[in-house]
């Protein structure tokens, strides 16, 4: 059978005052093209659908159009939640969209026979079994034991993922077994793996708890499918286990990755074939870099693409310029740009800080701005993670009282 691999849509997503909304139509439209053209039987999505938990009613519409347009395609699709959704959200509709050929999957569930699924062709044929796992909250698979050290916590979290993971694909090979047939099992996961390099968008989920995950943790499923990680990759080099990518870029730092999603050919000899199919770019974006002189140079050749470039320009200046907006705005007049962002590079590591928070604190948690903070100190690991996790409990602590 042959499915498609995406992840991080971030339905929602505010990106400095301007809306995804149009991309996101122009998405659907081709994505659902693609399964026409390429005969897809089932659409798996690791994560991330929307950017926040609180999506806006455009991006649930978007959501259930996304849905529709898969059912009326004949296409089946397993949807995992991310770190960004929000299991309430997820679950709500849960139930009624089953009714449209949907599984969504909110969280680690109950009953572990809930996430292994039998995905079927087109003409209704067993063609895989997907050992459906969304992002894991420590919550879900941890019982908190005290006194535990940062690093002791780390580790329990990091079997507890490898034990929800071996449970799982041992269901599956029950399964396998009952069905008769040697159908290929693939596995799913949004979380950061061992090697994967991120972007700017990418929030570290388990920061102080779980960094990366090893890959040899994870079971000997045909194909792995994962999200979370916005640049798409090989993990370790292994053609099975893959992040698709974000389909459009979430940051300016990922405006010059090619995005991709991945048709994956498994049979019942395991993992045929991968074939990337490249994403078209719906709205160029673009960050340009250097001096006032150089920028200008650099800001016309942005404009000659023929559309409008959503542009962020990093000024290399250590002099100080109190009319640097007005002169870059004087640069971008009349030419098809616009400017979202303007920063001027500096390098000290308390300026990468302020930098840092400018540029992205109305979308980051309290616990990266405390993270983002520890940077800037020189203190060992083990210290970091006691404080972050210090910091977390007393959150939490707060979290209760509110809610009490
Ligand atoms: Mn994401």
């Amino acid at each position: 059978m042959r499915i498609l691999h995406t992840s991080d849509w971030h339905l929602g997503q505010y990106f400095l005052g301007h809306s995804r909304q149009a991309e996101h139509q122009k998405l659907i439209a081709w994505m659902v093209e693609q399964t026409r053209l390429h005969a897809v039987d089932s659409v798996l999505i690791a994560g991330d659908i929307f950017d926040t938990g609180a999506p806006p009613s455009y991006a649930r519409e978007l959501y259930y159009t996304l849905i529709l347009a898969l059912r009326d395609a004949g296409v089946g699709l397993t949807l995992l939640a991310g770190n960004h959704d929000s299991v309430a959200v997820l679950e709500e509709s849960r139930h009624l969209l089953t009714a449209l050929n949907t599984v969504v999957i909110p969280s680690v569930q109950d009953d572990p026979n809930e996430q292994v699924r039998l995905l079927t062709t087109r003409d209704g044929k067993p063609g895989a079994i997907v050992c459906a796992i969304p992002f894991i909250r420590p919550r879900d698979v941890l019982q908190s034991i005290a006194g535990q050290s940062a690093r002791d916590k780390q580790q329990s979290l990091q079997d507890a993922i490898h034990a929800h993971y071996q449970a799982l694909f041992t269901l599956a090979e029950q399964k396998r077994l009952e069905l008769g047939a040697h159908l290929p099992i693939i596995a799913t996961g949004h979380l950061t793996t061992v090697g994967a390099s991120a972007s700017e968008s990418v929030r570290e989920i388990y920061v102080g708890a779980l960094e990366a995950f090893p890959t040899s943790a994870f079971p000997a499923a045909d194909y792995i499918a994962l999200g979370h990680i916005h640049r798409p990759q090989k993990v370790g080099g292994l053609e099975h286990i893959r992040y698709s990518g974000s389909p459009i870029p979430l940051s300016f730092d990922e405006a010059r990755q090619q995005k991709e999603m991945l048709l994956v050919d498994v049979s019942t000899n395991g993992l045929e074939r991968v074939t990337v199919l490249d994403v078209p770019c719906f709205q160029p974006l673009l960050s340009v870099k250097g001096s006032l002189k150089e920028l200008e140079a650099a800001v016309s050749a942005a404009a000659s693409q023929g559309e409008t470039v959503w542009l962020e320009i990093v000024v290399c200046a250590d002099d100080y310029l109190s009319d640097l907006q007005s002169r870059i705005q004087t640069i971008a007049e009349d030419l098809p740009v616009e400017v979202l962002r303007i920063r001027r590079e500096r390098s000290s590591a308390l300026n990468t800080l302020h930098r840092q928070a400018k540029e992205t604190l109305n979308e980051l948690m309290p616990d990266d701005v405390f993270a983002r903070r520890l940077q800037t100190e020189t203190i060992d690991e083990e210290t970091r993670l006691q404080l972050l996790s210090m910091y977390r409990e007393v959150v939490a602590q707060i979290g209760e009282a509110d809610a009490a």
